[in-house]
């Protein structure tokens, strides 16, 4: 069923660009918005809060232990599937990496036993939470390094609230290199105003997985090969679900060697927190790209104003694409005419390719195998044809009625009317 806002909503998208809203109705929005939060509040089971949602991938369950809040984080080996066709022997958390998000509100006190199942030693650094020195995790400067096979206790009361992250502050260069990280989100005890509908957490990764093998190379310190959020590649990247209407969060976490310039298709949204803490609202300015610094958290915040398929990616093209797009000579413009020939006498089935661009990588890779374990440079499949990207993208899938939000809805149905097309006489 339509609620009026949704209705007042999917009108307002239908006017081009929203720029002929009346301020009237612009007033009539936001108190529906205002009515719409004290609803939902009512009817929260999680108290005054949205859960996050960390896509492909969970939050970190705990016991409440005579009023502290008990979680247990197991350093380990662990394998990943990026997408369909690579399994990647990753070192991560509780079975998984990105490790399982820790979720608590501000003023709890956490109690967060670690347990060191890797071959070697580890700490946890809680990144940009306040707390006192010796729980900060940096082995040998706060505490001795955690052997393997031990388990030590980390506990602090948070003082304040936002997107934080946790990572080893041991070997550094090996053990974030494959994989070892997580988001710590901190919800503020006060209710938010206006109140997040759908949060979302997305950690952005860079690896260097040379083709046909299964380890990371912690070696690499700028060739990286894959690119991921939450340590999948698209197409295996959960589309994020929204209603029309919804306000959405999304914060992003870089723990990676490269900066990511992470774009949104359709809308614009203001940057409302960083792993420091909330921007104030005088500080806020639009945006439709916010860039990722190495070692930082970013809180994005937006209206999803327009239903649709909205792609969010990683602006840096390499970063949607594949290992195979890395270190191949560059064919573009280059007449190969004679050349294949000539070098199938020495490679069979050789075929000269990239002459007037990639976009035949994609088909091409689906008839020839690349090396073991590799993803190829393109993948993606949509609804008109190929999506000639992988890597660091995934879909915004905004509806004006979804069934649930577990539930993916499919490829977006265009109404007649708002879709491009071809000129007839193009041919
Ligand atoms: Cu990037």
């Amino acid at each position: 069923m339509l609620t009026r806002r949704q209705v007042l909503i999917s009108a307002f998208a239908s006017l081009a660009g929203g720029s002929l809203l009346k301020n009237r109705e612009a007033a009539a929005l936001k108190k529906e918005q205002h009515t719409h939060t004290q609803k939902t509040s009512k009817l929260q089971k999680n108290g005054h809060y949205n859960p996050v949602i960390t896509p492909n991938s969970r939050t970190l369950p705990f016991k409440i232990n005579r009023g502290v809040k008990e979680f247990h984080l197991i350093a380990e080996p662990v394998e990943r599937e990026f997408a369909p066709g690579m399994n990647v022997k990753c070192w991560g958390y509780n079975g998984q990496t990105p490790g399982p998000t820790i979720e608590a509100m501000e003023g709890d006190r956490v109690r967060i036993l670690v347990t060191n199942r890797l071959p070697e030693h580890t700490t946890v650094h809680w990144h940009g939470i306040y707390l006192p020195n010796g729980m900060d995790g940096v082995g040998g400067l706060n505490q001795p390094h955690i052997k393997p096979g031990e388990t030590w206790v980390y506990e602090f009361t948070l003082r304040q609230h936002g997107t934080f992250m946790y990572h080893p502050h041991a070997d550094e260069m090996v053990q974030m290199a494959v994989g070892m990280m997580g988001f710590f989100i901190v919800h503020p005890r006060k209710p938010e105003h206006p109140k997040i509908d759908r949060d979302f957490a997305l950690m952005t990764h860079t690896w260097a997985i040379h083709p046909g093998t299964y380890r990371p190379d912690p070696a690499v310190m700028l060739d990286f090969n894959i690119f991921t959020f939450n340590s999948k590649v698209f197409p295996a990247t959960e589309p994020l679900i929204v209603r029309t209407g919804d306000r959405v969060r999304i914060r992003l976490g870089n723990l990676s060697m490269d900066e990511h310039p992470i774009h949104i298709h359709g809308h614009s949204f203001t940057v409302t927190g960083t792993d420091g803490g909330k921007v104030p609202i005088s500080a806020r300015w639009p945006e439709t790209t916010v860039l990722m610094p190495v070692g930082a958290t970013r809180d994005i915040e937006f209206m999803a104003d327009f239903p649709g398929d909205w792609a969010f990616h990683c602006h840096k093209s390499h970063h949607t694409m594949n290992a195979m797009a890395h270190d191949i000579p560059n064919t573009l413009g280059v007449n190969q005419e004679g050349v294949e020939e000539r070098i199938r006498q020495l490679l069979p089935g050789y075929m000269a390719m990239g002459s007037r661009g990639m976009a035949e990588m994609q088909p091409m890779s689906e008839h020839m195998p690349g090396p073991r374990n590799t993803l190829p440079m393109m993948m993606g499949k949509g609804p008109f044809g190929n999506i000639e990207m992988g890597g660091m993208l995934t879909v915004i899938k905004i509806r004006d009625q979804l069934a649930s939000y577990d539930q993916d809805p499919g490829w977006y149905q265009h109404p007649p009317g708002k879709l491009a097309y071809k000129l007839r006489e193009s041919g």
